[in-house]
């Protein structure tokens, strides 16, 4: 049986890339019987009912490492969480938020910081060094002074990667400056800010260096419910060197005594702006576990 993988699916008609050729599947009934949905990213064993028109349907979804919900993706191996220096001003919770979503999904982060033409390089590193120490990979580009395109260029490589972040920090637009044509509509910012949605609405597999690049409008949200406040530190891979020495093994690190997370946090160590939006955070995911039980 042929295999594949789905980068598109418009009313049940789904694109199948296989060894280089495309083939178009319907999903036959067996799908919405087991509540299964194809989705783009997913590998599958398919059936060609007809070579010539490149016809078929599919017979199964084969195991997914991840997937996200909206936009549906699955089997991402990155994501590109874009903040802008300015315009809009950088919203480092809601990044944090993104990172917590990555990391419980096994998707590698990687910081990117556009619009560096609008701010100085004091308000770029003031970005940069609160995600130091987590050794996530930072790239700082310009999409309008054409920076750091090729760095982004560069991490694409056979790998599925999103985008993510505010509404107006430029995903589309880094897409559209990587792929050297308008792939993505851009949206003027001051049309953004009034009408406060993403232009982006779709999800859309582009084919980059045997990888593909999805421009993912609906990623920036953060269900907390669905996050532990308890399992939450795991998720913050600069405290995990210093969590076994913290007094108490069950330690949170928020409020308990000779935590060796809060010391790394005064020595500099860990940030604490990064520190202090753990703790926020927290609040939310436990407020959201209490309003879940009713009191
Ligand atoms: N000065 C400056 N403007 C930029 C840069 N990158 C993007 N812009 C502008 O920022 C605005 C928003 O860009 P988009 O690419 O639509 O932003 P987006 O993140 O895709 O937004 P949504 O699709 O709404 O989530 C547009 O007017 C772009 O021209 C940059 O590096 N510098
Ligand atoms: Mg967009
Ligand atoms: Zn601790």
């Amino acid at each position: 049986m042929p295999d594949g993988m789905i980068t598109k699916g418009v009313g049940g008609l789904y694109t199948v890339i296989s060894e280089k050729c495309e083939y178009f599947c319907k999903a036959r009934g067996l799908f919405r019987k087991n509540d299964e949905k194809p989705i783009p990213g997913d590998w599958v064993e398919f059936k060609v009912t007809n070579e010539q028109l490149k016809e078929g349907y599919l017979l199964k979804i084969k195991k997914r490492k991840n997937y996200l919900i909206r936009p549906a993706v699955a089997n991402i191996d990155q994501a590109i969480l874009v903040v802008s220096v300015l315009d809009p001003k950088p919203d480092l919770l809601l990044i944090d938020k993104l990172i917590c979503v990555c990391e419980s999904k096994d998707i590698t982060p990687i910081i990117c910081i556009n619009k560096t033409d609008l701010g100085s390089k004091l308000e770029e590193s003031e970005i940069a060094n609160q995600y130091i120490q987590t050794g996530y990979k930072i790239i700082s580009c310009s999409v309008k002074n054409e920076k750091g395109m090729a760095l982004i260029d560069e991490i694409l490589h056979d790998k599925i990667s999103v985008f993510a972040g505010q509404s107006g920090v430029g995903k589309s637009s880094i897409l559209n400056s990587i792929m050297k044509k308008e792939v993505m509509e851009i949206g003027d910012i001051s049309i953004k800010i009034g009408r406060g949605k993403n232009t982006t609405r779709h999800a859309e597999f582009i084919s980059i260096h045997g990888g593909y690049l999805v421009d993912t409008p609906g990623f920036s949200s953060f269900e907390p419910q669905l996050f532990s406040p308890n399992q939450l530190k795991e998720l913050y891979v600069e405290f995990q060197q210093f969590e076994n020495t913290c007094r108490f093994s069950g330690c949170i690190h928020i409020n308990e005594p000779d935590c060796a997370v809060k010391n790394a946090v005064k020595s500099g160590k860990i940030s604490m702006e990064r520190h202090k939006r753990y703790t926020t955070i927290y609040e939310i995911i436990k407020q959201v576990k209490k309003e879940k039980r009713g009191y």
